[in-house]
């Protein structure tokens, strides 16, 4: 791996001033740490070296069963951020005259005495939470959080999942019977995928666990198989496609109809062993009979005969597989791509079989073990959010909703908020309005180890300990991953003193709300909090484990899973490819698996509505709006690691995509800043004439924007860049989830002044 030379480029080059080459004394002992990385979904596996109490190298463990030794350049972050003299140490309250270090006891004695306050007041619903995306990747926040959000009885609750995977969510509900029994492509066997919207070059994987996704990929195409990308953008996953195709953005679900239609109406579905266990396949039929190729092609920018070409090779291959995720999930039609992804993989006899699309059976099991370790199955519509009427899904509200709940007066109304490991301003869509919001608030905390453009309008930072200095066990990842696998980590460095995890400190807050709740401790609370105090997440994962499909379970004799086996397999242990499991894991109560839930087939209406049998979509009419489009870079993290010297330096990666037609066209050229401009705001940013993006079509980043005032992210504000979700209109959603429609926001664009006489229009 390259990544020790990585770090010796780094050392030294570390505008902070910090001192960063490595003070070893010889006498110090070496030694060897393998862990797994929690910063995105491929949970690689490392090495990391050192001497004494000093990381001398982060590289790939080429032990690992799962990763093989691979990593990303994000990896070395690991300690840049524990390290990061910018990451918060102790909880801090914002005053009038700047922010102070406060105690941790006073602290959280704070925050519960104002909740509770806000709710006495002005009844539960009052206070909010928000979870960002990182309690996913944190075991302590996955095994606690949900009681402290429970504990608040508010039914204004938000997370990361409304502006991401949403869609997957619901359609596995509606037709699995769990929201988290989502379909992973079983890409190590499979001769055909399909990928629609995702890019996994830059993202490694996501609902997809794969470590070293080049490397798979290339095997696919190897062992004689075929990859396929749609996007309007030619991605770098695209580049190594064995065909890409544009498609404008929006329109994924007429492709995907036609699709199904000439697997189901042309052709006869491929009967498996799940044929008598299917119930609507023949409405399915019925419906998409309106949506042959013809119609898609009115509308996609994509031609008959390549539509057609896609169905043959995707029907005709030995296996295959269909797969979306961020820009089909988070646009318009999100829950009718994902539903209709699942039809196409199952009409074409692809469920639930090797090399298709299947389902894991994780050691830590929050799908089919017992109901207190998992999240639900899930839930649609038991209330509407109050102003807007959107629905509640799995106990939560789309974050779309947020900002208006927050400013539009009257009883129900959010006054106040707390956050978990979430930037909410910059990840949800018109992030503007929401900072707006969030200024009004009687009060706000938030669990995050930053200043940033969030939490600077907390009144309480409470930070947690650093990624090195807790256990970790990927509980939702390798429920997600395309190889059952298992590992655990243990802390690397003993926790800074008077440090906390962020599970210590939603225990506490919950504990003390609902002590203030009863007015004074209850003895059994009392004795449960203190147990659950000292069990921790570990042992929790523990009982976990042994219950789980691959469990020891209590009994001595028996070889089975359990931590302590974890413990002694540093580099994790395999348990073997996707196996069929179904009918036995559905989850629905008839056993049997839905293929045309009322939800979803409801909202082909709205399809047929937007975009009409009879007319065509025309990227050329008189409407002169561009579609913007999200995209993802390997160096990126969402929002918050842009701190990270290693990971920024080079070119400004926040610009503008644009096509050269549409440049010269709106005198654009590349490197000029434009002005762009939405229903809901207008930013100016570089513009970067590409031939690899559609016309009509232009693309930013999300998770920039750092030039908020009052941050304290020093190097992340050198590298500022503009928020993409100060465009994104927060009324755009995909109707039966609610989830925030990112991608195809129109915009217009225009060069930020007058091109200057030597300014030559890109050809
Ligand atoms: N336009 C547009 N918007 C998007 C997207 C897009 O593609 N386009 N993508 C969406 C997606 S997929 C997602 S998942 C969301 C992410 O949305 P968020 O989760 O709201 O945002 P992040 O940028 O991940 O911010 C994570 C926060 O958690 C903090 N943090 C990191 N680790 C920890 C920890 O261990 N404990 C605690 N307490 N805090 C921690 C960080 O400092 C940061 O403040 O953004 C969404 N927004
Ligand atoms: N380096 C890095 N890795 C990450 C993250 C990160 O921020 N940086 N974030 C992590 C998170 S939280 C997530 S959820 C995953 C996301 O993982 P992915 O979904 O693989 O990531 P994206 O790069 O957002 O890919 C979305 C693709 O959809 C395309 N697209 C946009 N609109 C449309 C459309 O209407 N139709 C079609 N067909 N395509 C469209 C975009 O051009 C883009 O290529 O990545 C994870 N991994
Ligand atoms: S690909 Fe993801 S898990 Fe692997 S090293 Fe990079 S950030 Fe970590
Ligand atoms: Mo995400």
């Amino acid at each position: 791996m390259p990544v020790s030379e990585k770090k010796k480029a780094l050392q030294g080059n570390d505008s902070h001033g910090r001192d960063t080459v490595p003070r070893m004394s010889t006498t110090e002992a070496s030694r060897v740490h393998f862990r797994t990385c929690n910063l995105c979904e491929a949970m690689c596996g490392l090495r990391i070296e050192l001497k004494g109490e000093r990381i001398t190298s982060i590289r790939g463990d080429d032990e690992d069963p799962f990763s093989r030794g691979h990593v990303c350049p994000k990896a070395l972050a690991l300690e840049d951020l524990h390290e990061d003299p910018d990451r918060l140490r102790h909880p801090l309250r914002r005053t009038a005259t700047g922010w102070e270090q406060v105690s941790w006891n006073e602290a959280v004695d704070e925050a519960a005495r104002k909740l509770h306050a806000v709710q006495e007041a002005h009844g539960k619903d009052a206070v909010a939470t928000y979870l960002g995306n990182p309690n996913v990747h944190n075991l302590g926040n996955m095994v606690f959080a949900p009681a402290l959000v429970k504990t608040l009885r508010s039914r204004n609750r938000f997370s990361a999942t409304s502006v991401d995977q949403l869609p997957h969510q619901l359609v596995s509900y509606a037709m699995f019977g769990h929201q988290l029994l989502i379909p992973i492509p079983d890409l190590d066997h499979t001769k055909h995928l399909l990928v629609l919207g995702a890019n996994p070059l830059a993202s490694n994987g996501s609902l997809m666990t794969a470590p070293d996704i080049r490397a798979r990929l290339r095997a696919l195409q190897e062992r004689g198989g075929k990859l396929v990308v749609v996007d309007p953008r030619r991605t770098e996953t695209a580049a190594i496609a064995d065909t890409h195709v544009f498609i404008r953005p929006g329109t994924d679900a007429l492709l995907l109809l036609a699709l199904v239609h000439v697997a189901l109406v042309e052709h006869s579905p491929r009967p498996n062993h799940l044929s008598a266990r299917m119930e609507g396949l023949d409405a399915v039929k019925a419906l998409v009979r309106d949506f042959p190729p013809e119609r898609a092609a009115r509308h996609t920018g994509v031609s008959v005969e390549v539509i057609r070409g896609l169905a043959r090779d995707f029907i005709t291959s030995e296996s295959a597989v269909c797969y979306g995720r961020m820009g089909l999930s988070t646009q318009p039609f999100g829950s009718l791509c994902q539903w209709l992804i699942n039809v196409l993989n199952i009409a074409t006899g692809n469920l639930d079989r090797r090399g298709g699309a299947m389902f894991t059976q994780p050691a830590f099991d929050i799908v089919g073990g017992p109901r207190a370790m998992g999240l639900g199955r899930g839930s649609l519509g038991r209330w509407k959010s109050r102003v807007r009427g959107l629905p509640e899904f799995g106990g939560e509200l789309p974050s779309a909703v947020m900002a208006e709940e927050m400013l539009t007066p009257g009883d129900g109304r959010i006054r106040a908020l707390v956050t978990l490991a979430g930037n909410p301003v910059l990840s949800t869509p018109n992030g503007a309005q929401l900072e707006r919001a969030l200024a009004g608030l009687d009060f706000m905390v938030s669990l995050d180890p930053y200043l940033n453009e969030t939490t600077r309008h907390a009144h309480l930072i409470l930070p947690p300990v650093s990624p090195l200095e807790r256990g970790h066990y990927d509980v939702a990842f390798h429920v997600l991953a395309v190889r059952n696998t298992a590992k655990y980590s243990p802390p690397l460095f003993e926790p800074a003193p008077d440090a906390h995890e962020d599970w210590q400190t939603t225990l506490e807050l919950q504990h003390r709300l609902e002590n203030l709740r009863r007015g004074r401790p209850s003895l059994r609370k009392t004795l449960l909090h203190q147990a659950l105090r000292r069990l921790g997440p570990e042992r929790l994962l523990d009982i976990g484990l042994r219950m789980g499909p691959h469990g020891a379970h209590f009994n001595p004799l028996r070889q089975g899973m359990s931590l302590a086996k974890l413990r002694a397999s540093p580099h994790g242990v395999d348990l073997g490819p996707l196996q069929p499991c179904l009918p036995g894991r559905l989850q629905t109560k008839d056993r049997r698996i839905h293929l045309a839930p009322e939800v979803l087939t409801a909202d082909l209406r709205r399809l047929s509505d937007t975009f009409p049998a009879s007319t065509a979509t025309d990227v050329e009419t008189g409407d002169e709006r561009l579609l913007l489009i999200g995209r993802r870079h390997l160096r990126d993290n969402n929002s918050w690691m842009h701190n990270v010297q290693g990971l920024v330096k080079g070119k400004p990666r926040c610009t503008l995509m644009m096509h050269p037609e549409d440049a010269a066209r709106l005198g654009l050229a590349d490197g000029m800043d434009a002005v762009v401009t939405s229903r809901v705001g207008e930013v100016t940013v570089p513009v970067a004439v590409t031939g690899d993006i559609m016309p009509g079509v232009v693309s930013l980043p999300h998770g920039y924007g750092h030039r908020r005032e009052g941050t304290g992210q020093r190097i992340a504000a050198e590298h500022a860049g503009i928020s993409h979700n100060d465009l994104t209109d927060e009324l755009a959603v995909d109707v039966p989830s609610g989830n925030a429609a990112f991608n195809g926001t129109p915009v217009r664009v225009k060069p930020a002044e007058a091109p200057r006489a030597t300014a030559t229009p890109a050809a």
